[in-house]
């Protein structure tokens, strides 16, 4: 029997107190019950070095603050909130090494807008809080806020077995212009892109939803999508 794919997950400085790094356990427990073994990396120490790199089986680009305009050719605009210059390289040079590995990676949020940056593409600073308000703290995680309509034939919507899904939204930013060899997968009726993917890469999904809050019921498609990334992962380790 195959041991389980080790699974990569990023955590960056905690927003309240800098000293710490941080990753909610959501995202632990949701790659756990996939079938992998979840790997935390923080911004320090050896978590970009090749020897660990090449251990792993899949990564996770994870929520988190917002990335610094300069990554993507612009200037900072109104509306733009906290940055994590360590962050935005640390996940940048790890999503390099996974991507020129040919290793599955999930990107969550704001990792959806890092695998976009990473491949050239651009976001939108600050969305409108209309019509659609896609981020209010007030909110529960898993509240359901708004659809998503998976592109037909898209991987996502392979997985996920649906056409149409309502999903939580916690983001005050999007993705804009599509980075190289990426494709919408998913839409939101005002036509925020909500998820993409790789078209000619083996798992490379990003997702602006938070699929991690949804880990209590198993019956949710949410783990589908775990278990289709953790099975790349196990894949692409063999
Ligand atoms: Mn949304």
């Amino acid at each position: 029997v195959a041991s389980p794919p080790l699974i990569g997950l990023t955590a960056g400085a905690s927003p309240d107190s800098p000293d710490y790094y941080v990753l909610r356990w959501e995202y632990l427990r949701s790659i756990e019950l996939a079938g992998g073994i979840p790997i935390v990396l923080a911004p320090s120490g050896p978590a970009l070095h090749p020897s660990l790199i090449d251990r792993l089986d899949g990564v996770v680009v994870t929520g988190g603050p917002d990335i610094e305009p300069w990554v993507y050719g612009q200037r900072a605009e109104e509306g733009l909130l906290d940055v994590s210059a360590e962050r935005d390289e640390f996940e940048i040079g790890l999503c390099h090494a996974a991507l020129e590995r040919g290793m599955p990676v999930l990107g969550i949020c704001r990792g959806i807008q890092l695998l976009n940056v990473q491949l050239g593409g651009t976001l939108i600073q600050d969305l409108p809080a209309c019509p659609i308000r896609h981020l209010d703290l007030k909110r529960p995680r898993q509240a359901l806020v708004h659809p998503v309509r998976l592109a037909p034939g898209s991987r996502l919507a392979g997985i996920l077995e649906l056409t149409e899904l309502e999903v939580n939204s916690m983001h005050h930013q999007a993705v804009d212009h599509l980075g190289a060899g990426l494709a919408a997968a998913a839409v939101a009726p005002d036509g925020v892109v909500e998820a993409i993917e790789a078209v000619e890469r083996p798992f490379v999904v990003g997702v602006q939803w938070h699929p991690e809050g949804f880990w209590r019921d198993r019956d949710h498609c949410s783990a589908r999508l775990f278990r289709a990334f953790v099975d790349a992962a196990a894949r692409h380790g063999c």
